[in-house]
C-alpha cells in the first residue's frame, strides 16, 4: 500500500490519532501524515476546512480512496476489513467481544473527558479552577485505569494473546495520555508490565508521538 492511498489526519500528541498510528504500524501499511495542530490558529481543528473532514472538530480522520472515516474505533475497525492481514482482532467471538470491550472502556470512559474542548468547558466555560477540574479528571481516570489494570493477569506480555492487539491500540496511547495529565501510575502494574514489553516493538516506536513529523 503506498502513501497515496491512506491519508492520516492527525496530531501526534492526540491518544486517538496514536491508536490509529499504531494500527497502521501493526498491518504494515505506509501513509501520508496530515498535521492538524491542535492548539495553533485557535485550533486546526476548528477550520471550516477540517470540519468538511470531520464534523466533530477532532482528530484523527483517515481518508482512503475518496472516503473519509473519522472515529478512531470506525478507521481501525475500517482497516481491519479492508486490510486482514496481520489482524488486530482474533477470530474468536468472545476474545473479539472482550478486546473490544477492553477498547471502549478507554474509549467512552477515559479519553472523552480529558479532551482539550471538555477540559476548557469546564474552566473557560463553568468557572471551575485547575485544582478542581484536575482532580474530577483524575478521579476519571484512575477509576478507568483500575479497572482495565484488572482485567489483566500480571506479568502479561500482551492483553490477549501473543502479539499486539486493537487492545494495545488503545492501552498504550492513554497511558502515554494519563502521564501527561500527571497520573500516578505505579499500582497498575499489570498495564505497566505490558507497556514495558510493548515499547520496543518496531510498529510502537514508529506510532510514538515523539516520532511524528509534527512532534514539538
Ligand atoms: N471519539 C473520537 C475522539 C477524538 C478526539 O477526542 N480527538 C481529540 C484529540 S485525542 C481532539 O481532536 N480534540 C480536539 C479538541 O478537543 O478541540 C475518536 O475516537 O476519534
Amino acid at each position: 500500500m503506498t502513501t497515496k492511498d491512506i491519508k492520516l489526519y492527525s496530531y501526534f500528541r492526540s491518544s486517538a490519532s496514536y491508536r490509529v498510528r499504531l494500527a497502521l504500524g501493526v498491518k504494515d501499511l505506509d501513509y501520508e501524515y496530515i498535521p492538524v495542530h491542535l492548539l495553533n490558529n485557535g485550533g486546526e481543528q476548528n477550520s471550516e476546512a477540517y470540519m468538511q473532514i470531520n464534523p466533530m472538530a477532532q482528530v484523527p480522520s483517515l481518508e482512503y480512496d475518496g472516503a473519509l472515516i473519522s472515529q478512531s474505533m470506525a478507521i481501525v475497525l475500517f482497516l481491519e476489513d479492508q486490510f486482514p492481514n496481520k489482524p488486530l482482532l482474533p477470530a474468536d467471538k468472545v476474545e473479539k467481544a472482550k478486546i473490544i470491550e477492553f477498547c471502549e472502556l478507554i474509549n467512552s470512559g477515559m479519553q472523552p473527558l480529558q479532551n482539550l474542548s471538555v477540559t476548557r468547558f469546564l474552566t473557560k466555560d463553568l468557572g471551575i479552577n485547575e485544582k478542581d477540574k484536575s482532580q474530577w479528571l483524575l478521579h476519571w481516570l484512575h477509576k478507568g485505569l483500575k479497572s482495565l489494570n484488572s482485567m489483566i493477569e500480571p506479568n502479561s506480555h500482551f492483553v490477549s494473546g501473543n502479539s499486539l492487539s486493537l487492545a494495545e491500540c488503545f492501552l498504550l496511547p492513554q497511558l502515554f495520555s494519563c502521564r501527561r495529565m500527571g497520573v500516578e501510575m505505579h499500582k497498575y502494574e499489570n498495564l505497566l508490565s505490558i507497556e514495558e514489553h510493548c515499547k520496543e516493538l518496531p510498529a510502537v516506536i514508529k506510532a510514538h508521538p515523539d516520532n511524528q513529523p509534527d512532534a514539538q
